[in-house]
């Protein structure tokens, strides 16, 4: 058994509402993969979260089973990783209840994920949509991390979730540990493939690179890509004036590991022509272990379940530490 005691904890999570993609991959999964050694993590589906906006409820539980299937065939070691699925550890609801209770309806109002998503859902503008950050704290706060790996576009809630914590602590006493978020350095920005002015997202499926595309499908997809419109139509870094060429460069410099200069000597002479199929390529290779083991992983319903089991287990016994401390401190009495 691994001695994890001084190891910096580390936790993170994505919805299971639609398929993972390659922006998930290059800019999220992939540099999880690299911290075990490092940290004590957690990686969990936030299937809790998913619900505030409408689910068809087989798609989810679909959804939710691929993704942890996906987060293994990506190189998260169930053994080295505490991988599970939110609602099984209950005391995320539990504390979510609790921290909603130290969290102003003022601070909840101010949150843009809320009001872009109640703008694109406004049939369907549901007190969990609202609360959505203080569910968030509690995934969090509940296994103490030091680091929260993170997009730019959770960086509010994780700003919320320490403030929830400090105001928490400076009632009760050092319960919670305030944690950093940590958002991965530039270039982890994968954008889209038709409009490179925005990014990757599952929302957008022309311009999206699922992890489980078929190889034909991903040399479409990069044949298709939007390129600039500029006339000297040659492979040269430049997001300013060519940001299409540019993260058809940054998306191959990720799946081969050449540097900007190397990629433009490359390709020097070469139009887009040959640089698009040769990125599509690149991300085929690089896509197609993760494919056949998320495939495998799949059909191996009795391995999938012994890991969340297990997962949720292990995650269960630290988030009941912290929620045993919680309930006490605000005065609930012990059973
Ligand atoms: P949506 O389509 O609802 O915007 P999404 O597909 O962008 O969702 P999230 O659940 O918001 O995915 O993100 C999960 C993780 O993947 C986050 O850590 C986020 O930073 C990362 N991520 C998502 N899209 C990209 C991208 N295009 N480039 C780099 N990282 C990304
Ligand atoms: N809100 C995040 C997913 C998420 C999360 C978390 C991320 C839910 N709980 C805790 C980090 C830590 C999102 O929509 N990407």
């Amino acid at each position: 058994m691994e001695n994890t005691i001084e190891k910096k904890v580390l936790l993170s999570g994505i919805q299971p509402s639609g398929d993972l993609h390659l922006g998930n991959y290059l800019g999220a999964i992939r540099n999880w993969a690299r911290l075990a050694d490092e940290f004590d993590c957690y990686f969990f589906m936030a299937d809790m979260h998913t619900i505030t906006v409408r689910q068809d409820p087989p798609t989810l539980r679909r959804h939710t089973l691929q993704q942890l299937a996906q987060y293994i065939a990506c190189g998260l070691d169930p053994q080295r990783n505490t991988l599970f699925i939110q609602s099984h550890v209950h005391e995320h609801a539990e504390l979510a209840w609790v921290l909603g209770c130290y969290t102003m309806f003022g601070e909840l109002s101010r949150m843009t994920q809320f009001k872009d998503k109640s703008s694109k859902h406004s049939e369907n503008i549901n007190a969990g949509l609202f609360t959505y950050p203080a569910l968030m704290a509690a995934d969090i706060l509940l296994y103490q991390p030091d680091y929260v790996p993170v997009g730019e576009d959770q960086k509010q809630h994780c700003e919320l979730t320490r403030d929830i914590a400090q105001r928490f602590n400076n009632l009760y006493g050092e319960v919670f540990k305030v944690p950093e978020p940590y958002i991965p350095k530039v270039g982890a920005r994968i954008m889209s493939l038709t409009d490179p002015a925005s990014k990757m997202s599952k929302s957008d499926a022309a311009g999206c690179v699922f992890l489980l595309d078929k190889p034909e499908d991903i040399m479409r997809k990069f044949k298709k890509a939007v390129t600039d419109s500029d006339t000297e139509r040659c492979v040269r870094y430049d997001p300013q004036t060519k940001p299409g060429v540019a993260n058809l460069m940054s998306i191959y410099a990720s799946c081969t590991g050449r540097t900007f200069d190397e990629i433009e000597a490359e390709f020097e002479g070469k139009g887009y022509g040959v640089f698009k199929p040769a990125v599509g390529e690149a991300v085929a290779e690089t896509l197609r272990p993760i494919r056949e083991e998320s495939e495998r992983i799949m059909k191996d319903k009795a391995y999938l379940e012994s890991v969340y089991r297990d997962g949720a287990e292990r995650a269960s016994r630290t988030a009941r530490r912290t929620l045993n401390k919680v309930y006490k401190k605000v005065g609930f009495v012990a059973k």
